[in-house]
């Protein structure tokens, strides 16, 4: 079994004590399964040659990717890398784009991605950027939806695990990320068994607002809790942050019954405009940070790696009004503010309801003092002076609520297998649906905003057992799409995941699809190794350093001759594409390379090292099958013994001049010092 589900299953059956339920979940029902429909096919069916309504972006999990879809289509677009090298397009393993991996405990070539999060204005997607979260090594990531590539990666100190991450202000300026795993603070070696003592949360709101200018605004320093996922209000509670937490036990072993003792566990209501206050005025302490800041080079598009200090750290106790804790049952897991920014709903994924809490009712709370009591210079107050009402007898494992802009809530059971809708304000439960099988998140284009587009809702499954072909061990994870355009929720279609999706956000496909980025100006590459013209291409050595400079062009490379190089050498190609049209892309790949390809854009260049092992001649060739004569597109590097009398030399063969038809020459071999 998934050691996620066990988690969830194993305390959640203890504590609601339906074990059959937890078998009930994992049972095949056919008359159910099959039930779309009959004008489902219709709904989903996207004729070849026509696009999709939506994009989704889909987080990855452990692939430490996004996977973008059309919807309703469920059509595979592209797997955007993020976390994880990618040797489908060399993410991460090209120089360029290496320093975008580099982190402060070195190069972290993975991460586990849970939570995409469109920029917004106001409230509401601009269809600028998505963001995304490292789950293990905390950063957040900022992808930039002209180009559907990562741009800017900033790593989170002071933090160990990014989970409530990276949700956003309605007015862009910050993202956030709450730690999920308390550690010592200052991280430190101390014994386990003083987790009450030594271990502390943190709170990060990094600024967002400006491409290549993100970084940690500030921390808050928080109690030794687990803090799960958070949401900005808007409307009367813009202002204001919401995160869950659990395990207020500060258990610091077997959680699962360790932590599921207590009745509530918290929401932590964050006033982060009082929290710019406080950092004006001084009352943040400078705390010793050392974190990374990678984001591609506009120009040159060359990822730089910096290194950033120091953060301002702010302490409840200090910061009056900063901080204040919602008492919330069981173990909450998601926290969601509807679109008008007055109720805040949390998913205890062991409570046995799903609580709301009011806005108004908070502000009044405060005002009145309704205090149970005080933890590290944070006021607890009392459940009821917050509580806007109650969804009975929900379901089992309430996890993730999301809004149709319509006046209704849809919330993911985890256990119970099902998406439930209801009524803010009456709280009644209108309908249920199915899910097959355990449901994590789910999302409405625009569903954690204030302006939802309430005609979809995809569910994101933790198994998905007898639905698709078995695959092996690990059977894939799926999305369903639900229509919730009427009174009742109509499952339309089933689509297998990369990874494991946690979350997803969509928004209308109009609003990016003709902002699309076609080709990279090559007079405005500044590459240094950029060559416009193949009179400009050759091969420089400098000690055991050999430096290609080639040009990509439908269909040959040039040079494609290499010779001169020795064993012992480290060799790096750099290819330029100089094709100024869309979508022609060249690749290219050298035998032996213990690295991957390259795949190089319209009027772009990209570098591959390659060490070579043995003496001989080598091909390369183009991976991107480009044109008609792109199986001609090829060539050799000769290695000889170190130390040879074979002098330097690259240049382009009658080969590929017959090809192409050109004039060509031979390139000046430059021979660099020794
Ligand atoms: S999680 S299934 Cu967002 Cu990582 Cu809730
Ligand atoms: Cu260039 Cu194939």
């Amino acid at each position: 079994m998934n050691p996620s589900l066990k988690k969830y299953l194993a305390p959640a059956v203890a504590a609601v004590g339906i074990a059959a339920l937890l078998f009930a979940c994992r049972t095949t029902n056919p008359g159910v399964k099959t039930a779309v429909t009959n004008d489902a096919a219709q709904k989903v069916f996207v004729p070849p040659g026509q696009y999709d309504e939506y994009y989704a972006f889909l987080s990855g999990g452990f692939s430490g990717q996004i996977a973008v879809y059309g919807i309703p289509s469920g059509r595979l677009l592209k797997v955007i890398p993020v976390f994880s090298q990618n040797p489908e397009n060399a993410w991460g393993y090209s120089e360029e784009t290496k320093p975008m991996l580099q982190t402060s405990h070195g190069f972290v070539p993975w991460d586990d991605s849970h939570h995409p999060e469109l920029s917004q204005t106001d409230g509401v997607p601009n269809g600028k950027w998505i963001f995304i979260n490292a789950n293990n090594t905390p950063r957040i990531a900022r992808i930039d939806l002209t180009r559907f590539e990562t741009d800017e990666i900033v790593e989170i100190p002071n933090a160990a695990g990014a989970h409530a991450a990276p949700f956003t202000t309605p007015d862009g300026r910050y993202v956030v990320s709450a730690t999920r795993f308390s550690v010592p603070m200052p991280n430190a070696d101390v014994p386990i068994s003083d987790y009450k003592k030594s271990f502390r949360g943190t709170i990060s709101f990094l600024k967002a607002d400006v491409p290549g200018k993100m970084e940690v605004a500030f921390q808050i320093m928080m109690p030794g809790y687990d803090y799960d996922l958070g949401h900005a209000g808007k409307g009367p509670s813009e202002g204001w942050f919401f995160f869950t937490s659990y395990n207020s036990e500060q258990a610091y072993t077997k959680l699962e019954a360790n932590a599921s003792q207590n009745d509530k566990d918290y929401v932590a209501a964050v006033n982060w405009k009082r929290a710019e206050a406080c950092v004006a005025e001084g009352k943040a302490k400078s705390w010793p940070s050392t974190y990374k800041h990678n984001f591609i080079d506009e120009g040159s598009r060359i990822a730089k790696s910096e290194t950033k200090t120091g953060v301002q750290m702010l302490d409840p106790r200090d910061c009056a009004g900063l901080v204040y804790f919602l008492p919330t049952p069981k173990s909450p897991h998601g926290v969601d503010v509807d679109p008008t920014g007055q109720y805040i709903v949390a998913g205890g994924k062991l409570a046995t309801v799903i609580p709301v809490h009011s806005f108004t009712k908070f502000e009044k709370a405060i005002a009145d003092k309704q205090f149970d009591t005080t933890i590290d210079g944070i006021p607890v107050l009392k459940y009821d002076a917050v509580l806007a009402g109650e969804v009975k007898n929900p379901g089992l494992g309430p996890l993730h609520t999301e809004f149709d802009g319509k006046g209704y809530a849809y919330t993911s059971m985890f256990i119970s297998s099902e998406v439930v809708k209801w009524k803010l304000g009456t709280w009644e439960i209108v309908d249920r649906i199915p899910t097959y099988y355990s449901i994590g998140h789910l999302s409405i284009p625009g569903g954690d905003t204030k302006q939802p587009w309430g005609k979809y809702l995809i569910a994101m499954n933790k198994i998905t057992k007898d639905r698709y072909l078995p695959t092996g061990p690990e059977l894939a994870q799926a999305a369903q799409l639900i229509d919730i355009s009427g009174d009742k929720m109509k499952l339309l279609l089933d689509f297998p995941t990369i990874g494991e999706p946690h979350y997803a956000q969509a928004l209308p496909a109009s609003m990016i699809k003709d902002k699309q980025v076609k080709f990279y100006s090559l007079a405005q590459n500044a590459n240094p190794y950029k060559i416009m013209k193949e009179s400009e291409g050759g091969i420089t050595r400098s000690g055991k350093r050999v430096d290609v400079k080639m040009l990509a062009i439908r269909s040959h490379f040039a040079p494609d001759n290499i010779e001169g190089v020795q064993l012992g050498d480290t060799v790096y190609f750099h290819v330029t594409n100089i094709e100024q049209d869309w979508d022609i892309l060249h690749g290219f790949a050298v035998l032996g390379n213990n690295n991957s390809e390259l795949i190089v854009a319209p009027g772009e260049t990209r570098t591959i090292k390659w060490v070579p092992t043995r003496i001989g001649v080598f091909p390369f060739y183009c991976t991107d099958f480009c044109s008609a004569l792109h199986q001609e597109m090829q060539g050799y590097i000769r290695i000889s013994p170190a130390g040879t009398s074979v002098p330097l030399v690259a240049s382009i063969s009658d080969k590929a001049l017959s090809q192409s038809g050109r004039l060509g020459q031979t390139l000046p071999a430059k021979h660099g010092h020794e």
